[in-house]
């Protein structure tokens, strides 16, 4: 069995795709496709759509992480990533669910409401990546495409403020859920893996960093995602990060 990951540099849910190839034991290559561009190369490789993680696996096509996880579950079973027992299933599908939806996005909105302050932090979000264009023809673009993406994902000060205010709360759920065993156990299920992925961009924050990183919910994802790259220099006003610091 042999896989393809088709991923963009930094992006959470491709690193839990990789992670979840990686706990399978099954062998793979990543290509990393640059943002924007990627809808182009994902249309010709055949894909219905428009975003990654993007796998092929024994020449089948699969994209998201929820569909990823569950395909491979199917073709290996062990160790799983979606639980068996029907009343845990529940409670972590419920927190993919979240994930994958909310928090996926509020890691996108920080991302880029502090990018367009800091572009010179686009290298540090390339490092490690297999880019499919050499880095040079990439990074001349990098500003164009931030601004574009500040735009997609409405990345603008009041809903970044707000994200900022609900990120304790976010937080303490995230350590409750390690606390009652749901997620944080020796092998990672799916909600693991998409809490521990947005944990680890928000953790290349300088800002945000020092509030995640000693709590349980940071140190599962500091242990589930190695490695994982990017630097963001200070950039959110004081008084947006006040909720953290109270
Ligand atoms: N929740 C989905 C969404 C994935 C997603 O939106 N990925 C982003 C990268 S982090 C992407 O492909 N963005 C490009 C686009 O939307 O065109 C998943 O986990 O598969």
């Amino acid at each position: 069995m042999k896989a393809r990951l088709y991923a963009i540099p930094a992006s959470h849910p491709s690193y839990a795709a990789q992670v979840m190839l990686e706990r399978k034991g099954i062998e793979y290559s990543r290509v990393d496709l640059p943002q924007w561009f990627h809808r182009g190369v994902l249309r010709a490789l055949r894909f219905p759509g428009t975003t990654v993680p993007a796998i092929v696996l024994d020449g089948r096509r699969v994209q998201t992480t929820k569909a990823i996880a569950r395909v491979l579950d199917e073709v290996k079973p062990e160790p799983r990533l979606v639980p068996e027992d029907p009343d845990l299933r529940a409670r972590v599908e419920e927190i993919e669910t979240w994930a994958d939806g909310d928090l996926q996005q509020m890691c996108r909105r920080l991302i880029y409401w502090a990018l367009p302050q800091h572009k010179e932090a686009v290298d540090s979000y390339l490092e490690g990546s297999r880019m499919l264009m050499p880095k040079a023809t990439v990074k001349p673009l990098a500003p164009a495409v931030i601004a574009i993406l500040h735009r997609v994902h409405k990345a603008y000060d009041p809903a970044v403020r707000a994200d900022l205010a609900t990120l304790p709360g976010i937080l303490d759920r995230i350590d409750g859920w390690i606390a009652a065993g749901v997620i944080g156990g020796a092998e990672p299920n799916v909600a693991d893996l998409q809490v521990a992925t947005s944990l680890a961009l928000m953790m290349t924050h300088e800002d945000l960093r020092p509030f995640i990183a000693g709590r349980p919910g940071g140190k599962l994802a500091q242990r589930l995602t190695p490695g994982y790259p990017g630097r963001m220099p200070a950039a959110f006003p004081a008084d947006w990060l006040a909720p953290l610091k109270a």
